[in-house]
Parts: C-alpha cells; sequence; structure tokens
C-alpha cells in the first residue's frame, strides 16, 4: 500500500498529502456530527463536556479543540484503522514485528476535532533541533521507527486564507531552530502563525483529503482571514505502550463498541494486577477499563 514515492518523500520532506483519502458521503457524516455540536444551543464552551467529547482552548487565538473526537460517533471510529492511512502509520511509526507492538499494532494519545475561525492560527512549533523522543523521525536498520505520525483530516476544503496548516519540508531533520523560531512560536495571549516564515509552506486540501507528517516536523498553520470555519481532525499514532499526552481517556461505552483492532489502538494497556489483600491506596491506575 505504501509506494516507493511516498516512501522517498516521507523520508526526505517529513510529510505526504493523501489526496481523496476518505470519500464525500464519510466527509459528510464526521462534518453532521460535527454541526450537531456546533450549533448546541447555549454553544459549547472552553471546559465542557459532550458525551466523551471535551471542548478545550489554549488560550491563545487557535481555535476550539473538540477533543476524544473518537467518542462522537461511528463517522469518526472509522477513522482510527482507516485503510488509506493504516498502512503508512504502521509502516512510518514501525516496530510491527519488535516490542515496540507488544500490545497492540499502534496507540493514538491524542485525537480532536479543530475548530478556527476568522483571526485565528496556531504559531510555530516542533522541529528536529528540539530533539524529543516521543515525536522524533527516525530510521533504523531498514525501517522507519518513528515516535509520532500524525493524521490532519481535512473536513472543509483548505485553501488561500482558509488558516491551513504550514510546515518546513524538511525540518524533522533540521540540527538548528529556524531563526523566526522564537518570535514566531505558539504564545498564549498572541496570535502566532507561519505565514511569514521564510521556508515555510502552506499546505491546501480538499475535504477528504489527509495530511500525514511525523511530528517532529516544524510545523502550525497560516492565519485564517476567511469567513467561517476550517474543520480538521488529528489523530496521532505512536507505538503501542505510549501513553495518553493529556487527561483523556476514552469511556468505557467506547470501549465496548470497536471492533478489537479499533479497541487495542485507543486502549492497548493491559490490566492492572493487584494483591487481593491490599487496602485501598493508589486506585489511579485503572483494574480493567477506565471507570
Ligand atoms: O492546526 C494545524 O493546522 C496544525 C495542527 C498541529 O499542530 C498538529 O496537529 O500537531
Ligand atoms: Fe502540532
Amino acid at each position: 500500500m505504501v509506494t516507493d514515492r511516498e516512501r522517498f518523500f516521507f523520508d526526505l520532506q517529513g510529510y505526504l498529502v493523501l489526496e481523496n483519502a476518505i470519500d464525500p458521503e464519510h466527509v459528510k457524516a464526521c462534518n453532521e456530527v460535527l454541526d450537531g455540536i456546533i450549533n448546541l444551543d447555549p454553544p459549547l464552551k472552553h471546559g465542557e463536556w459532550y458525551g466523551g467529547v471535551h471542548a478545550h482552548t489554549f488560550g491563545g487565538a487557535d481555535g476550539v479543540n473538540l477533543q476524544q473526537i473518537y467518542e462522537a460517533g461511528e463517522p469518526f471510529e472509522r477513522l482510527l484503522d482507516h485503510p488509506s492511512w493504516w498502512d503508512h502509520v504502521r509502516e512510518f511509526v514501525g516496530g510491527q514485528s519488535n516490542f515496540d507492538a507488544a500490545h497492540g499494532p499502534l496507540f493514538i494519545d491524542e485525537n480532536f476535532a479543530s475548530l478556527r475561525g476568522p483571526g485565528e492560527a496556531l504559531g510555530i512549533h516542533s522541529g528536529g533541533h528540539e530533539g524529543a523522543k516521543r515525536n522524533q523521525f527516525r530510521y533504523h536498520l531498514g525501517e522507519f521507527m518513528c515516535g509520532q505520525v500524525n493524521i490532519l483530516l481535512a473536513l472543509t476544503d483548505i485553501g488561500p486564507g482558509d488558516g491551513g496548516t504550514m510546515l518546513i519540508p524538511g525540518s524533522h531533520k533540521a540540527n538548528f531552530a529556524h531563526p523566526q523560531f522564537e518570535e514566531n512560536v505558539i504564545q498564549h495571549g498572541k496570535t502566532t502563525s507561519l505565514d511569514d516564515v521564510e521556508g515555510a509552506i502552506e499546505v491546501h486540501m480538499k475535504a477528504g483529503d489527509a495530511l500525514l507528517f511525523v511530528d517532529t516536523i516544524c510545523h502550525g498553520s497560516a492565519k485564517r482571514v476567511n469567513e467561517d470555519l476550517r474543520r480538521i481532525c488529528v489523530f496521532r499514532y505512536g507505538p503501542s505502550w505510549g501513553f495518553f499526552r493529556g487527561p483523556y481517556r476514552p469511556t468505557r461505552e467506547l470501549l465496548e463498541r470497536l471492533t478489537e483492532q479499533r479497541r487495542q489502538i485507543v486502549w492497548p494497556h493491559e490490566p492492572v494486577l493487584r494483591e487481593p489483600n491490599r487496602k485501598p491506596g493508589f486506585e489511579n491506575p485503572p483494574k480493567i477499563l477506565p471507570e
């Protein structure tokens, strides 16, 4: 499924655009679910829940994130192991035949939909110069072994003025911070973007296209100037031993209705063993499923 062309450009540039990754019917179904949340009256505010989905903002002008969007309904569950990228993420995260896959093929440590309106943007972040292991780009012993490979799925067309994702091709291998990094980095209380960052390209997509990128690539977005909302969702794939980035866990209801493969992707963790007579104490680790 992964072509030699895709391998070459993912290695060289750190990202790929997968055109028509989901079909128009599927885009429509996802948008109908999002409409149900966006049109709530009164509107869902920062910190509020809609079922297992949590509205969250980072405090800057980067829009609203609907965390745990895989809880929102079947159209989002289908994205977990979607055939348009399932082979890609397994090959690029790698480790499918070693200890990395001891608990399952992959683990999603964060997933959300992002709604971004006029004037909003996301500043520059990440880059090979940071050296974080969690989202690293790695090719070793003839295999990709990346720490985190993201699928950013467009649910609206994203063209000029729409606040598209911007990235610096090849910066997953950078040894130095971009000289404009500091002034354009994500900042609370200030809107930053990559609009004036030299070497950054804006990725234009049609609804249904997916941007696949290693999370260590230096990226962010352009500032949205057009009316309405840019709608995307992001699924971050890493090795099966990973753990959640944020304070979110899948609900028991979700785990019970997912296929075995999808359940492993959202909850590969084994039941916690306990001594039968131990007094109640550190009860944080879930016994089998999240409470
Ligand atoms: O909002 C965007 O276009 C970029 C999102 C992003 O930084 C990410 O998914 O890691
Ligand atoms: Fe990011």
